[in-house]
């Protein structure tokens, strides 16, 4: 059994949704994120950057309880533990592997700080266009990505996708992005929509 401490947010839906697609057992843990539970000395255990998602993988490596932070790197311990949401071919594992660094570092903080000057009234204009600007760059890549494979690594789901798809997923609202300027972007997204493993994984933090 693995615990997901999680909320319901782009992040959030990460590890469910990878943990569906796999189909192995786990457990939420809502953590209360405006109560600040994230930054509490217990959690600080599992996450010392006091964010989610976290997880607490009850038969870790070496036998017994196992604690993992960080999406990306939860991400590729369950891949790499189930042996599932990673092409079996080297290239595609390490394209796989860039695509969701690609995330962790770019989209996720990048949309994150275009929502935050979106939703401020007391704005620095300059700040709303930085943001936006280069949110809407990182999907203009991976639109030329997406034109030539069915998924970001290639022709089955990865972990790549499972990063991207709660922050593709809120897009217009968190980041102002236009997704009718990037029709393979949408086609995915509809795609990833369309997956029971998704859908589930999403509901499980609602
Ligand atoms: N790089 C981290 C980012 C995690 C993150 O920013 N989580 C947000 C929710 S989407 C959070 O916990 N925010 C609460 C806080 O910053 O205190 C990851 O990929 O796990």
């Amino acid at each position: 059994m693995i615990d997901v401490y999680t909320a319901d947010t782009p992040n959030g839906v990460k590890i469910p949704i990878a943990l569906e697609e796999i189909g192995a057992p786990y457990k939420i843990i809502r953590v209360n994120l405006s109560a600040q539970e994230q930054k509490r000395e217990e959690f600080l255990k599992l996450n010392p950057n006091g964010r989610i998602p976290a997880i607490v993988d009850h038969d870790g490596p070496l036998g017994g309880p196992f604690a993992v932070f960080e999406s990306g790197a939860i991400l590729l311990y369950l891949a790499e533990k189930f042996g599932a949401l990673l092409p079996a071919d080297p290239r595609g594992r390490v394209n796989a592997i860039a695509w969701t660094f690609f995330q962790v570092s770019g989209v996720g903080p990048m949309f994150g700080q275009a929502r935050f000057w979106r939703r401020r009234a007391e704005v620095n204009p300059a700040a709303i266009e930085r943001y936006e600007q280069e949110s809407a760059r990182l999907i203009t890549v991976l639109e030329r990505q997406l034109r030539d494979t069915a998924y970001l690594a290639g022709e089955t789901v990865s972990i790549a996708d499972v990063a991207h798809f709660g922050w593709i997923d809120v897009a217009e609202v968190y980041a102002g992005v236009d997704l009718s300027t990037a029709p393979s972007v949408a086609r995915w997204r509809e795609a990833l929509r369309a997956r029971s493993a998704f859908q589930r994984g999403v509901a499980a933090v609602r």
